[in-house]
């Protein structure tokens, strides 16, 4: 059997529903998602294994001006998927369209482009369709065609997972033929320590509203399996101040104890078994120029400027 394999790099501005299309084309909830911006802070492998084909898609942060170091960080991260895929997917939230932020996305993907001899398929993930009138679709589809750069158009609800089958069919067709990079049961590369991190930093997102100090991290610093079967594990909440301290504790403990409730229940069922989480909240001042932190991530601290 000839096997195809490849790295499918989705890309885009915050908050365009890369996370969900990761989730929506796996069939898993694997990447953490939020109505907030700039919910992914780093590459995430996602592997979906179908007959011959092997898609190892990658969800990235989104792009955009960067003014702190952790989110320059970020973005370099997002470029060196781009850099490194076999198939590129540009998500665009259809109801902002083709705005600065993401046409200045397009007009770098067109100056790299001319720039390497060997560029990527280039599929614009139309998302959100579910949000849109219907007749506003069509012009959006003729605008994406007059930008010129995209080898396909696929209009989707990553959300609703309407089209993510197209995505797969396109896709599939530009796997370059390999043999698998992935055992075919793998979902994920992400050390389950980390996706528990995630999983807690997603329900402090979700739980925290307006609130939510940008600068909150989550780290797990322990993670051992017991002698009944099930995992425990301790993980430390940072704040950049002391005075943020009381949003995430919340009334009596209440919210922090309701985001541990929560991101159990997420742990339990990606761990498949009883987990036992313990939250504590910790002070780390300087958090975004945190070399550590970003490491942890698996993000490369550079000071270079990106326009
Ligand atoms: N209605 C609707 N909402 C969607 C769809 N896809 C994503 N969303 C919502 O859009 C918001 C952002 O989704 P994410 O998947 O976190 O977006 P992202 O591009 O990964 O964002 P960052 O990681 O911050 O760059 C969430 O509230 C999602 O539920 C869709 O197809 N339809
Ligand atoms: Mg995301």
């Amino acid at each position: 059997m000839q096997t195809r394999a490849g790295f499918i790099a989705i890309v885009g501005a915050p908050n365009a529903g890369k996370s969900t299309l990761l989730n929506g084309l796996l069939g898993e909830k694997l990447a953490i998602v939020s109505p907030k911006v700039q919910t992914t802070r780093t590459n995430l492998r996602g592997v979906l294994t179908v007959d011959e084909k092997q898609y190892i898609f990658v969800d990235t942060p989104g792009i955009h001006k960067a003014r702190r170091q952790f989110d320059q960080a970020m973005v370099d991260a997002a470029y060196q998927a781009l850099i490194d895929a076999d198939v590129l997917v540009l998500v665009v939230d259809c109801m902002k369209g083709f705005n600065k932020e993401t046409m200045n996305i397009v007009e770098t993907l067109e100056s790299i482009k001319k720039n390497t001899k060997k560029f990527p398929p280039l599929l614009l993930a139309l998302n959100k369709i579910d949000k849109i009138d219907k007749t506003k679709l069509l012009p959006m589809m003729e605008k994406a065609g007059t930008i010129g750069i995209f080898d396909d158009i696929i209009p989707l609800s990553a959300l609703k997972a309407k089209g993510c089958d197209i995505v797969l069919q396109v896709v599939g067709q530009y796997l370059p033929e390999t043999p698998f990079l992935y055992d075919p049961d793998t979902l994920t590369d992400m050390p389950s320590r980390l996706w528990a991190a995630e999983a807690t930093r997603e329900r402090a997102f979700l739980l925290l509203g307006d609130e939510l100090p940008y600068s909150l991290s989550v780290e797990t610093m322990a993670f051992d399996q017991r002698e009944d079967g099930s995992v425990e594990i301790h993980q430390n909440v940072y704040l950049e101040r002391d005075g943020q301290k009381k949003i995430i504790v919340g009334k009596n403990g209440q919210m922090l104890k309701k985001i541990g409730e929560q991101a159990r229940k997420a742990m339990s069922v990606m761990f498949g078994g009883e987990v036992h989480l313990y939250l504590q909240v910790k002070i780390r001042p300087n958090w975004a120029s945190d070399i550590h932190h970003m490491r942890m991530l698996g993000l490369e601290p550079n000071t270079k400027k990106r326009k």
